[in-house]
C-alpha cells in the first residue's frame, strides 16, 4: 500500500485560465505529494490577459465547504487564497477558528501583479481583524503588505519599509510574516520574521513574462512542505527554490498572449 499523503486545504478562488487560485494550489499539492483539497470562494472567467467576470460564492457555502472537509478528512494544514468580500473573509475566519488546524497559512489576495488594489478597504479590515490572528504566517506580497499595515504605498522609499509592514502584520495577529517579491537591483527580496529578527532573503530577478501564480504557488508549496514536517524556515527555503524552478522553467513559454503560468510540473 503507498504511503498515506499529508492532507491540505485550500480556501481560494478558481481561475480558469489554471495559472493562479485554487489551480496553481492543486498543480503544486500533486507535484509535492500531498492530497489537496479546495473549498471554492468564487470563479473568475479569465486568461493571461484580463480577468473578464467574477461570480463569488455565499459566505455559509464557503464555510459548509471547510467544515465539510474538515470534519472528515481533517488537514495538516490550510491556506486562503482569492476571497474577495469581506463577508466570505469572515466566515472563513469562523471555521478555522473552530476547527484548529495545525497550520494556518494567510495569502492575502488584496493587489494585483499591476499595484491595482482589487477589492474595497472593507476586505483590507476584515483580513485585519479576523484573519490575521488566526495566521501561523502570512504572506502578502509587499505592496500587499502595506496596504494591510495601513501604510501608504510611498513607505517603500524608506530603507526600512519590509521592517515597519512586518512589525504592523505582526502586532495584528500574525505569528510569522513574508513578504514577497520585491524587486531591488537585480534582485528579488522577501522578508521573513517571526517576530523578532527581520531576514532578507535574496535571489537574482528573472525577467520574464510569465509569473501568474507564483505567490500561489508559493504559498501552496510552504503549506506543503509544512504538512510533511518541515520547520517553517525550513518551508520556506524549499518552497522559494520550488516555485524559482517553476519559473525559471517557463521562461521562455507563450501560453498565451499575456501574463503566462509557470511550469508546475517540473
Ligand atoms: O494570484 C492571485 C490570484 C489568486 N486567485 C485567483 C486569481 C489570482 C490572480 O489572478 O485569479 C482566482
Amino acid at each position: 500500500m503507498a504511503a498515506q499523503p499529508a492532507k491540505v486545504l485550500t480556501v481560494a478562488g478558481s481561475d480558469s485560465g489554471g495559472a493562479a487560485g485554487l489551480q496553481a494550489d492543486l498543480k503544486t499539492w500533486t507535484v509535492l505529494q500531498v492530497y489537496g483539497m479546495s473549498a471554492v470562494t468564487a470563479v473568475t472567467a479569465q486568461n493571461s490577459v484580463a480577468v473578464r467576470g467574477v461570480e463569488f460564492m455565499s459566505p455559509a457555502f464557503v464555510a459548509a465547504q471547510i467544515a465539510a472537509v474538515l470534519s472528515d478528512y481533517g488537514a495538516a494544514a490550510v491556506k486562503t487564497g482569492f476571497l474577495g468580500r469581506a463577508e466570505i473573509a469572515e466566515a472563513i475566519a469562523r471555521e478555522l477558528a473552530k476547527a484548529q488546524v495545525p497550520f494556518t497559512l494567510i495569502d492575502p489576495v488584496l493587489v494585483n501583479h499591476r499595484g491595482e488594489q482589487m477589492f474595497g478597504d472593507a476586505l483590507t479590515k476584515a483580513y485585519r481583524s479576523a484573519l490575521l490572528p488566526l495566521a501561523d504566517l502570512v504572506t502578502p506580497n509587499w505592496r500587499e503588505a502595506a496596504l494591510l499595515a495601513g501604510l501608504p504605498p510611498e513607505v517603500w522609499a524608506e530603507a526600512d519599509a519590509a521592517a515597519r509592514c512586518a512589525e504592523r502584520l505582526h502586532a495584528a495577529g500574525a505569528a510569522n510574516v513574508l513578504i514577497t517579491g520585491r524587486r531591488v537591483g537585480n534582485e528579488v527580496v522577501d522578508w521573513f520574521t517571526d517576530g523578532h529578527r527581520l531576514e532578507p532573503l535574496t535571489a537574482a530577478w528573472l525577467e520574464t513574462p510569465n509569473r501568474h501564480g507564483s505567490g500561489d504557488t508559493l504559498s501552496a508549496a510552504i503549506c506543503a512542505f509544512a504538512a510533511q514536517g518541515m520547520t517553517l524556515v525550513e518551508a520556506v527555503q524549499a518552497a522559494r527554490q520550488f516555485t524559482r524552478k517553476a519559473i525559471e522553467q517557463a521562461r521562455d513559454w507563450q501560453m498565451g498572449t499575456g501574463h503566462g503560468p509557470l511550469a508546475h510540473l517540473l
